[in-house]
C-alpha cells in the first residue's frame, strides 16, 4: 500500500487506547500535504467570492460569532460574513478530495487503531474547519460519539483532523483531555491539553475523548481537514448524507482511478 509512511504503529496504538488520542506523524507527504493544502485554499477562496456551491449549508464565523457570541469575543460578526469557518461535505464542493480521502495512510491507520481489517474500514464524513488568525472562534467541549451528525452505536470511529499548519495552544489549536474517553464524568477543562501537530502529521481522535478548543488569538491562521472514519458492521445512531459516505477504501480509489486514472496516487508520492 502507498502513501505516507507510518512508523511505531504498536506505540500510536497504545496511546490512542490509553489516552483518547494519538498524534500520528507521516500521515501525508509532502506533495499529498502539498494536493491539500492547495484545494483548501481554492475552497476558501470560492466561499468569499460567494459561489453558492461552496456557502450552501457552510457556517461562516459571522454566523458562529451571532450564534454563541461568547466563543468569539470582541470579534465583530458583520465584518466576517464572508470568512468560512466550516465548510463540510468536501467531495461535493470539490470532487478532487476524494485523492485527500483516498491517502491509503488514513485508512491503514483506522484499521489498526480500530483492529479491524482495511476490507471493514469505511468513510464517514469531512469538513475543513477554520480558526483565521486574530479571529478563529472557539470550539465547545464534546465527544465525538454524542454528535447526531455522524456516530455509531459502539464507539468504532476515528476522526482525524489534519492541520495545513502547524497546531498548537498559540493558534487555537485542538484543546483534549487525555484519558477522557475513559471517564464518562469527572473530567476538568483545568487537565486539557493542545497537542502540537505538524502540517502532514494527524491527530487522531476516539469517538469518547471529550476534546474542543479556544478562540485563536494569535497570528497564525489554524485550519484543519476533519476526516471521520468507521467500520461498516457498526450500527449508526446518526447518518450524514455526504458524497462518498459508507464508501470503501477500494470504491474510493477506484472512483479516484475512474476520474484522473492510475497516476493520480503515485501522482503524489514523494521522490
Ligand atoms: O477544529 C478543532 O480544533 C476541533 C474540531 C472538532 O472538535 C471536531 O471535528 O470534532
Amino acid at each position: 500500500m502507498d502513501g505516507g509512511l507510518i512508523v511505531n504503529e504498536e506505540g500510536i496504538k497504545s496511546a490512542f487506547a490509553a489516552d483518547g488520542y494519538a498524534v500520528v506523524p507521516g500521515l501525508l507527504t509532502g506533495r499529498q500535504l502539498g494536493l491539500a493544502a492547495r484545494l483548501s485554499r481554492d475552497l476558501i477562496e470560492r466561499y468569499r467570492a460567494g459561489e453558492r456551491l461552496v456557502t450552501r449549508d457552510a457556517i461562516s464565523v459571522a454566523d458562529v460569532t451571532l450564534r454563541h457570541p461568547e466563543r468569539n469575543p470582541g470579534v465583530d460578526a458583520a465584518r466576517w460574513e464572508a470568512e468560512p469557518f466550516i465548510i463540510g461535505d468536501l467531495v461535493a464542493r470539490d470532487v478532487r478530495f476524494a485523492q485527500v480521502i483516498a491517502l491509503p495512510s488514513l485508512w491503514k491507520c483506522t484499521s489498526f487503531l480500530l483492529g479491524c481489517s482495511l476490507q471493514d474500514v469505511v468513510f464517514h464524513h469531512s469538513n475543513l474547519t477554520r480558526k483565521p488568525a486574530g479571529v478563529g472562534p472557539a470550539i465547545g467541549w464534546h465527544r465525538d460519539a454524542s454528535n447526531t451528525y455522524f456516530s455509531t452505536t459502539d464507539d468504532k470511529t476515528v476522526r482525524f483532523l489534519l492541520p495545513l499548519q502547524l497546531m498548537s495552544e498559540d493558534n487555537g489549536g485542538t484543546a483534549l483531555i487525555p484519558g477522557s474517553h475513559e471517564a464518562p464524568q469527572g473530567c476538568s477543562s483545568t487537565d486539557a491539553i493542545f497537542p502540537r501537530v505538524s502540517p502532514g502529521f494527524g491527530l487522531a481522535l476516539h469517538s469518547q475523548i471529550l476534546h474542543g478548543g479556544y478562540p485563536n488569538r494569535g497570528s497564525e491562521n489554524r485550519d484543519v481537514i476533519v476526516l471521520q472514519f468507521g467500520v461498516a458492521s457498526s450500527t449508526l445512531a446518526y447518518q450524514g448524507n455526504e458524497i462518498l459516505s459508507l464508501c470503501h477504501y477500494s470504491e474510493i480509489r477506484n472512483f479516484c482511478i475512474r476520474r484522473w486514472g492510475n497516476d493520480c496516487f503515485t501522482d503524489y508520492e514523494e521522490g
